[in-house]
């Protein structure tokens, strides 16, 4: 306990093998449970987009990033692995809707621009509240982290720029790239969770150095990052109360429509029955990779075991220097 206790003071790495406290561990596997679970149901509004991407290089970018949110899922549920977890266990909590994914993959992908607008703000509001999380105390999840900024920039930027592409082309274009933003603004605001006050894990998460910054505080960040960029991108944010407070040197922006979240968390928002029927179905039809998979290590498994044990297929010790 005390250990533990001097470890998060001096703000150094808790690492799997240390004692934790029950409540500690089991606040990291909700987390880097959900945070898993979004990464792998996010990839399936992009993916509506893949066959229809208006040209090769558009695709080739769609498909590099929807690729990595799968390998996202996978650094992830390796990190929860390493607090006793069984990844089966956690993908079986999130076909049973026991555990939660982000509430911002229950909305539509309607047109091409919606990719943009992911691109931009569902990735951009990702990197605002994940890049702290590369300070988190928990090891393994700090150090997937690191790595999954990285890409989410890449994410970002590839967003950015198709929304620029569209919001200086046709006319058409344009009104396609503004009504994606109108439609996700909000719900990507809605993303860095409820606000602090009625945050049951907030508190305890930060003395724990799992979170470093509050929802508040980084949904804050985020507006503020973006009014200059959709300045840039010619385009503009659906919220008549946005605008800069001298005082407080952010933005003052509207209010949250937070009855939307907790319906959409309640699993009655757009496309929640979608998103977890396609996942369970995904789960079922890969049944035959992983049996193929387990079947192989397994049988790597034994003829390692096998040569290690037989005496003629020991190698005799070296001479020291026989080589030189
Ligand atoms: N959606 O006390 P709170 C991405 C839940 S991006 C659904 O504030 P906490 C990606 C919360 O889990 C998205 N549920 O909780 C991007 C809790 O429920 P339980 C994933 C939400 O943990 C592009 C309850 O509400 N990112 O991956 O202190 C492409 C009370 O909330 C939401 C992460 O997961 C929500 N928006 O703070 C592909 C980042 N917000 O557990 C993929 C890591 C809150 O009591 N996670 N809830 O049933 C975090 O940073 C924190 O867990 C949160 C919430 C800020 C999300």
């Amino acid at each position: 306990m005390r250990a533990f206790e001097a470890t998060i003071a001096a703000d150094e790495r808790i690492e799997p093998r240390d004692w934790m406290p029950d409540e500690y561990r089991a606040s990291l596997i909700r987390q880097i449970a959900q945070h898993a679970h979004s990464e792998i149901i996010g990839m399936q509004p992009e993916a509506n987009w893949l066959t229809r991407a208006p040209s090769l290089r558009r695709k080739a970018i769609l498909l590099a990033k929807v690729q990595d949110e799968a390998g996202h899922g996978l650094y992830l549920y390796g990190a929860a692995e390493t607090l006793g977890v069984d990844r089966e266990e956690l993908l079986d909590k999130l076909h049973t809707g026991r555990q939660k994914y982000s509430s911002i993959f229950n909305y539509p992908t309607l047109t091409w621009a919606d990719v943009g607008a992911i691109g931009w703000l569902v990735d951009g509001a990702a990197i605002t509240n994940q890049v702290p999380l590369c300070r988190c105390s928990y090891g393994p999840y700090a150090r997937a982290m690191v790595r999954i900024c990285k890409e989410e920039s890449f994410h970002q930027r590839q967003g950015y720029e198709l929304l620029l592409a569209l919001s200086r082309g046709t006319e058409a274009q344009h009104a396609m790239a503004q009504d994606a933003v109108n439609r996700w603004w909000w719900p990507s605001l809605m993303m860095f969770g409820p606000p602090d006050a009625e945050s049951p894990h907030t508190a305890r998460s930060m003395a724990w150095g799992i979170k470093r910054h509050t929802n508040d505080e980084l949904r804050q960040r985020f507006v503020d990052i973006c009014v200059p960029q959709a300045e840039s991108l010619g385009l503009t944010l659906p919220d008549p109360d946005l605008r800069w407070n001298e005082e407080r040197g952010r933005h003052d922006f509207g209010a949250i429509d937070w009855e939307e979240f907790r319906r959409v968390l309640r699993g009655r928002g757009p496309c929640n029955e979608q998103r977890l029927s396609r996942r369970r179905r995904a789960h079922e039809e890969g049944a035959w990779v992983r049996e193929a998979a387990a079947a192989h290590a397994a049988k790597r498994a034994a003829r390692a075991a096998a040569t290690t044990t037989t005496p003629e297929a020991t190698p005799a010790p070296q001479t020291t220097g026989a080589r030189a």
